[in-house]
């Protein structure tokens, strides 16, 4: 059988330093990538269109957001989400999209706890997100009596018919457990490869933790039981 065709979805906002050498990356492994863009003020859409990649706008803040309105949009069989900053390794993608070619899953989440991490450890804003995320992690191996060691990272491949299957809601970088947990809950076959995650190359993480970890927490408990 042939390879299955599969899209690279980056979601973005404001990486005009990297989103180039994203795009040119990832061209080399699938012509089917797609940039989801929220609000960006620093030129990353018009250089993600002049790098090849096709442009979805999405006219509202929210990791959650892009990844839901990407979803109507794809076309392949097969979907790969990735960060734009630099944090994961392109080489990695046949990895995470191997065992879906193979048909041994429907779901690969990349793990930065199997391979390494140099960006979620040193400041007390990352001491937090190690434990937060570890803690979640646990309460979905105790709940599916599954042994996953990572469930926050956005570096994903998921057939798509599976991703329409699992109705997403969450509207910020949420939405990753979600996808973690609905998969688990419908039945679906998650299985996790090793992933290097890099420090960001340029700029700082979007995500501010005293904002949203109330919504982690509530997150977590309303897909795990609700
Ligand atoms: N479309 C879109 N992408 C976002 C938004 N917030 C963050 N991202 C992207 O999501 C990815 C991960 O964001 P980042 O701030 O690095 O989070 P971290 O890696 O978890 O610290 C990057 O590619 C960001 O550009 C958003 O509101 N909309
Ligand atoms: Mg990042």
């Amino acid at each position: 059988m042939p390879p299955l065709p599969f899209t690279i979805v980056i979601p973005t906002r404001d990486e005009a330093e990297t989103i180039v050498e994203m795009v040119r990356c990832c061209l080399k492994y699938s012509p089917h990538v797609l940039v989801v863009d929220s609000l960006s003020t620093d030129g990353t859409p018009r250089l993600a269109e002049a790098a090849g990649a096709r442009l979805l706008a999405v006219p509202i803040l929210g990791k959650g957001h892009a990844i839901r309105a990407a979803i109507p949009v794809l076309a392949t069989e097969l979907v790969l989400f990735i960060d734009a900053d630099g944090s994961h390794d392109v080489a990695d993608i046949p990895k995470l999209i191997a065992p879906l070619q193979a048909g041994l899953a429907d779901h690969v989440q990349a793990s930065r706890l199997m391979g390494g991490s140099s960006e979620l450890h040193g400041s007390f804003q990352e001491f937090w997100r190690l434990a937060g995320s570890a803690f979640i992690t646990a309460c979905i191996n105790w709940r599916f009596q599954v042994a996953i060691s990572d469930s926050q990272n956005g570096f994903r491949a998921l057939r798509l018919e599976v991703l329409r299957q699992l109705d997403l809601r969450e509207a910020i970088t949420t939405i990753e457990q979600e996808m973690v947990i609905k998969t688990l809950r419908k039945g679906f076959r998650l299985v996790e490869v090793p992933s290097h995650e890099h420090a960001r190359i340029f700029g700082s993480s979007k995500i501010r933790l005293s904002r949203v970890w109330f919504r982690y927490g509530y997150a977590l408990v309303r897909y795990l039981f609700g």
